[in-house]
């Protein structure tokens, strides 16, 4: 079924040579939906791939969704407030938004420019905690948050600077303290400290910690792993297709460590299954 979308590309990168997937933990009595899980985009084949489980295993699901090779960046929300997400994608040469509401293959519910694209760095959260996933964009050369609360165009309706900009900094969002409102982080990669904020405005981080080794060009993500409470942190090493997660925003190990594909692509959090 799934090779009917790409052929050998599957196989290709290592998908199908997994072990069976592990039984994973239940949700608790967390927020609306399910635990989050991981995803991956290849923009060579312009395609998802998605596990519903945080462990070794073949993909849950894998659809082709925009064009392949065109400088495309993955995003993934619940645009359309129904407790399941969605994925997008964002075109950096004009700024445009392609967001999905449901993760399959299909045309964008939501097409729209918000920015002026180039080195802008897309976001995804529930800024205003109505229950419904945006977009926003970071400005690494200024460190400057654009948040929007409904998927489609128009002005930010938040913006403020975070961070030091003009550094590597990497940015990431989530509901840290599980108020049911998404905000927004960094991570510094060269020391491997993340800087959580927990309301969407200028002022100091409100947990910084390090996690994972310093130096890796690791990726951060954010995901509700154990359903409870908020949002964890996690790095996707891209070199051999590791994911590290931790639910707590302290120092410490790796409460999952798997890897999910043979490596590269970018990584994206959900729920996809909405439980
Ligand atoms: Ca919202
Ligand atoms: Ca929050
Ligand atoms: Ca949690
Ligand atoms: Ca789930």
């Amino acid at each position: 079924m799934l090779s009917r979308f790409f052929g050998g590309s599957l196989v290709a990168l290592g998908l199908l040579a997994f072990a069976p997937m592990t039984v994973h933990a239940g949700p608790g009595g967390g927020p609306p939906g399910g635990d989050d899980t991981v995803g991956l985009y290849s923009e060579a084949a312009g395609a998802f791939f998605l596990t519903n489980t945080n462990d070794f295993g073949p993909a849950s699901s894998a659809f082709g969704y925009g064009a392949s090779s065109v400088g495309f960046v993955a995003v993934a929300g619940d645009w359309s407030g129904t407790n399941v997400s969605g994925v997008g994608l964002y075109d950096p040469a004009t700024g445009t938004f392609f967001l999905r509401s449901t993760p399959d293959a299909g045309i964008s519910d939501f097409t729209f420019t918000f920015g002026a694209g180039g080195s802008a760095v897309p976001l995804s959260g529930d800024w205003n905690g109505d229950g419904g996933h945006s977009i926003g964009i970071y400005d690494p050369s200024t460190g400057t948050f654009f948040l929007k609360n409904s998927p489609g165009s128009g002005g930010a309706d938040a913006t403020f600077t975070f961070g030091p900009g003009g550094e590597s900094w990497i940015p990431v969002a989530g509901d840290w303290n599980g108020d049911g409102t998404d905000s927004v982080g960094l991570l510094d990669p060269v020391t491997s400290t993340f800087f959580i904020k927990n309301v969407a405005e200028a002022g100091p981080a409100d947990e910084t910690f390090g996690f994972g080794a310093p130096g890796n060009a690791f990726s951060p993500i954010a995901g509700n792993w154990d359903n409870l409470g908020g949002d964890g942190i996690g790095l996707y090493d891209a070199a051999t297709g590791t994911y590290r997660l931790r639910n707590s925003l302290t120092p410490g190990l790796a409460d999952a460590k798997f890897t999910f594909g043979a490596g590269g692509g970018q990584a994206i959090t959900g729920d996809w299954d909405g439980n």
